[in-house]
């Protein structure tokens, strides 16, 4: 079964999330598809890619695929793992990735809406992120993709409280480009892209990849680097992350005991 589907529209390539079952959420599939889109694209020289969901999806995307997280003594977010890999895709596509959004956004799809390069949304969107919630402890270029977007402040609360952010807030503090009606919402996101292909594309790919190498740009030490890894297993081992899994798939609410 398809988990998109993807189409090309005057040169614009159109990838829509379309597993409703599961609420969009980012299984290996779902990715597997989505990078299978953009290489596709990229093939082709398409030079702008929006990322959406259908009109009547009440969520855009519920994240990470719960049931597919290791349960324990294993880096959630690790280098090779399916989501990680959805975001370097994105980052690496040869043009801008802009993610058009209709419902509301949670955890790795929240990361995957800082990843694009642009975000346009509607009254209906809302974007939480969601790792407190579920005991995760967020990895390293993750915290980036939202510290290069957001004031560290707005940053850390939508980590610490892991409440939904409202599309107006969300305009306000920066999460979104533009908030526009619902009814407006695609045909905005697709004159946008017209205008971005009358430009030169030779330059925006260059652009977009000195975007990309600078906003890496973030000095850590060896030392540094070893120490976080290993504070982030002591999570990833405790009882709090698995316990939020399993509260997750038994749908009841998680009772942390911080250790
Ligand atoms: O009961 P069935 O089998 O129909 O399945 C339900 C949900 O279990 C399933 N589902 C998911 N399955 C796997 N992974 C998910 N992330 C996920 N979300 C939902 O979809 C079916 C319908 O869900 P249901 O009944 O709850 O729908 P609803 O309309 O009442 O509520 C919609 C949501 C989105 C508010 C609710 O489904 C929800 O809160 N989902 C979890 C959103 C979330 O916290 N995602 C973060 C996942 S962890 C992640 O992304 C990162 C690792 S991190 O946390 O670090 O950022």
């Amino acid at each position: 079964m398809d988990f998109i589907k993807k189409e090309i529209i005057d040169r614009v390539g159109i990838i829509t999330l379309n597993h409703p079952k599961k609420l969009n959420c980012l299984c290996e599939k779902m990715v597997d598809s989505i990078i299978e889109a953009l290489d596709d694209f990229s093939a082709k020289k398409i030079p702008i890619v929006i990322l959406r969901a259908k009109e009547d999806a009440k969520v855009w995307s519920a994240g990470h695929d719960v049931t597919e997280m290791p349960r324990k003594m294993r880096d959630p977010l690790s280098y090779y793992d399916p989501l990680e890999k959805l975001l370097r895709a994105v980052e690496e596509y040869l043009g801008p990735v802009i993610a058009m959004v209709h419902g509301s956004v949670w955890g790795g799809a929240c990361d995957l809406i800082m990843t694009c390069d642009i975000t346009i949304a509607d009254n209906t969107a809302c974007f939480a992120m969601t790792p407190a919630k579920m005991g995760v402890p967020y990895n390293l270029t993750g915290i980036t993709h939202f510290m290069n977007r957001l004031p560290i402040n707005i940053a850390k609360e939508m980590f610490f409280t892991a409440d939904p952010v409202p599309a107006k807030r969300a305009l306000q503090v920066g999460i979104i480009n533009h908030l526009v009606p619902e009814d407006e919402l695609f045909d905005f996101t697709m004159k946008m892209a017209h205008s971005i292909n009358t430009r030169s594309l030779m330059s925006i790919e260059v652009i977009k990849e000195e975007f990309r190498i600078l906003s890496k740009a973030y000095p850590i030490s060896p030392a540094s680097f070893e120490r976080v890894q290993g504070l982030r297993r002591k999570v990833y081992d405790s009882h709090d992350y698995e316990e939020a899994i399993t509260a997750f798939i038994e749908k009841r609410q998680p009772h942390f005991e911080g250790q």
